[in-house]
């Protein structure tokens, strides 16, 4: 079971990053990393490496260049499923009522934020952004 994930407040929501680390602080999780920055698009492109068949990746790439992001790596007992279940749907208009993406998301690509869909992910994930944090 993980303690860690990482979440990534996407450019549509930046401006809703106070009120959305509050949801996280509020379901239980700590922030134990966290910074606001532009990704380049080599950044996007290996961030996202997994996704490069599918027909929305240039698309996703482009948005998440689009303006600034902020990651946020944090720490909880079962991290991963629990985010997950905090963040809802990858649809927001399918992600249940309460949820970040419900009640943040525009659309199936700007829908808030981001987060590890599995603990090997969390790690890689977690490392891409904050390489010099100990999280263990
Ligand atoms: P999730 O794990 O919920 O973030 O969803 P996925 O890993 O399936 O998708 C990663 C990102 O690709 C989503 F957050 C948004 C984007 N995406 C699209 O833009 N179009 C799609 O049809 C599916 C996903």
């Amino acid at each position: 079971m993980s303690k860690y994930t990482l979440a990534i407040i996407k450019p549509d929501a930046v401006g809703n990053a106070g009120a959305i680390i509050a949801m996280f602080e509020k379901a239980g999780f700590r922030v134990r990393a966290m910074q606001k920055m532009n990704l380049s698009k080599g950044q996007a492109s290996a961030f996202y490496a997994v996704h490069k068949e599918r027909p929305f990746y240039s698309a996703l790439v482009d948005y998440m260049t689009s303006g600034p992001i902020v990651p946020v790596a944090l720490e909880k007992d079962n991290a991963v499923a629990d985010y997950r279940k905090l963040i809802g749907a990858t649809n927001p208009k399918d992600a249940e009522e309460g949820t970040v993406r419900a009640i943040y998301g525009k659309s199936i690509e700007a829908n808030a934020v981001h987060g590890s869909d599995s603990d090997e992910n969390a790690a890689i994930e977690t490392a891409f952004f904050f390489p010099a944090c100990e999280l263990s």
